[in-house]
C-alpha cells in the first residue's frame, strides 16, 4: 500500500476487512523508514486515511477498529520512551489566551470550592489517601513551558506549574508496578494513563498556570499536564486518582479515541 495508490473515495467493503487491514499496518510497523510514520499515522483516523476506507458506519468495522486500537495502544506503549523529554519553549512564545477545551461550553465549567476540595487516592497504594489543595501545594513545586496538542487540530503553548506526578505517586505510596492511574474529574470527565507515563519526568500534577493559581477553566485546582500526551489525556478538575491494574477506559478513549493517546 502507498498513498500514490490510496482511492480517491472509500473503497468497497470487500477490500476494507479487518484482517487486510490489520495486515496493512503491520507491514507499515514492520518497515523502519516508516516506523515513525507509522506512530503517528496508527490513530483510529490514521487507519482510515491510510486504508481510503470509510470505517465509519460498518459494525464489523467498528469491532475491528477496538482490537485495532488495542494492537495500537501495545505499539505505541513498545515505542514510547520513558527518557525521552518532550520540548519545552522560551517564555516569549507562549500562547496567550490559551485556548479553553472541555465536552461542555466555557459557562458549564464545575466551580469547585477550595475549602471543601480533597483528592482522593484509591487502589493500589498505601499512603496517604485524602490531600487537601494546601498540602498538594506544600509539596516542591516545578515549571514547565510545554506544547498542548488537542485532537481537534490545535496546539499551543503554555506554562504550567506543579508537582511532578512521580514525586505525588511515590508521597502517596503507590504501587509503581501496577498497570494503570485512573483519573477522574469533578465534571465526571476521566482517563487513564500507563504506569509509565506516569512516573515520566514531565508529568506534572498541576496547581499553576502562567504563574497564577490555576483558573477554573483550565482545570482549577488540579489537573495532569503530560507534554508527551494528547490534549485529551491531561484531565482538568481532578477529584479522585485510583491505582490499578484493571483496564479504565477514559471518556473519549471509550467513544473510539486511541488509549495510548501519545502527542
Ligand atoms: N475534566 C475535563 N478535562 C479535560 C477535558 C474535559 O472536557 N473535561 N477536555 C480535554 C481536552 S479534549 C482538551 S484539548 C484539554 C483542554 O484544556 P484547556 O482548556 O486547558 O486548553 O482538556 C482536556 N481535559
Ligand atoms: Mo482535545
Amino acid at each position: 500500500m502507498s498513498f500514490r495508490n490510496r482511492p480517491e473515495k472509500p473503497n468497497t467493503f470487500a477490500s476494507c476487512r479487518a484482517e487486510s487491514i490489520i495486515t496493512d499496518a503491520r507491514n507499515e510497523l514492520k518497515n523502519p523508514a516508516r516506523r515513525l510514520l507509522g506512530k503517528r499515522i496508527l490513530t483510529l483516523g490514521g487507519i482510515a486515511m491510510l486504508s481510503g476506507c470509510d470505517l465509519s458506519n460498518d459494525k464489523s468495522v467498528n469491532s475491528m477498529l477496538r482490537k485495532m486500537s488495542s494492537f495500537n495502544d501495545d505499539v505505541q506503549a513498545l515505542l514510547f520512551n520513558p527518557n525521552m523529554l518532550a520540548p519545552t519553549y522560551p517564555e516569549s512564545i507562549i500562547t496567550r489566551p490559551f485556548p479553553f477545551n472541555a465536552f461542555y461550553d466555557i459557562d458549564e465549567v464545575p466551580e469547585v470550592d477550595v475549602a471543601t476540595y480533597r483528592l482522593q487516592v484509591s487502589g493500589l497504594a498505601n499512603g496517604k489517601r485524602v490531600w487537601t489543595l494546601g498540602e498538594l501545594r506544600a509539596l516542591p513545586q516545578h515549571s514547565q513551558i510545554t506544547r498542548h496538542i488537542c485532537i481537534e487540530g490545535w496546539s499551543a503553548i503554555g506554562r504550567w506549574d506543579g508537582v511532578r506526578f512521580a514525586e505525588f505517586l511515590k508521597r502517596a505510596g503507590a504501587d509503581i508496578t501496577a498497570k494503570y492511574v485512573s483519573l477522574h474529574c469533578a465534571d465526571n470527565y476521566w482517563t487513564s494513563i500507563d504506569m509509565p507515563t506516569a512516573l515520566h519526568p514531565q508529568t506534572q500534577l498541576t496547581l499553576g498556570y502562567d504563574g497564577q493559581t490555576l483558573p477554573p477553566k483550565y482545570g482549577f485546582p488540579m489537573k495532569l499536564r503530560m507534554p508527551t500526551k494528547l490534549g485529551y489525556k491531561n484531565p482538568k478538575h481532578i477529584v479522585a486518582i485510583s491505582v490499578t491494574n484493571e483496564y479504565p477506559g477514559g471518556y473519549w478513549e471509550n467513544q473510539g479515541y486511541n488509549w495510548f493517546g501519545g502527542s
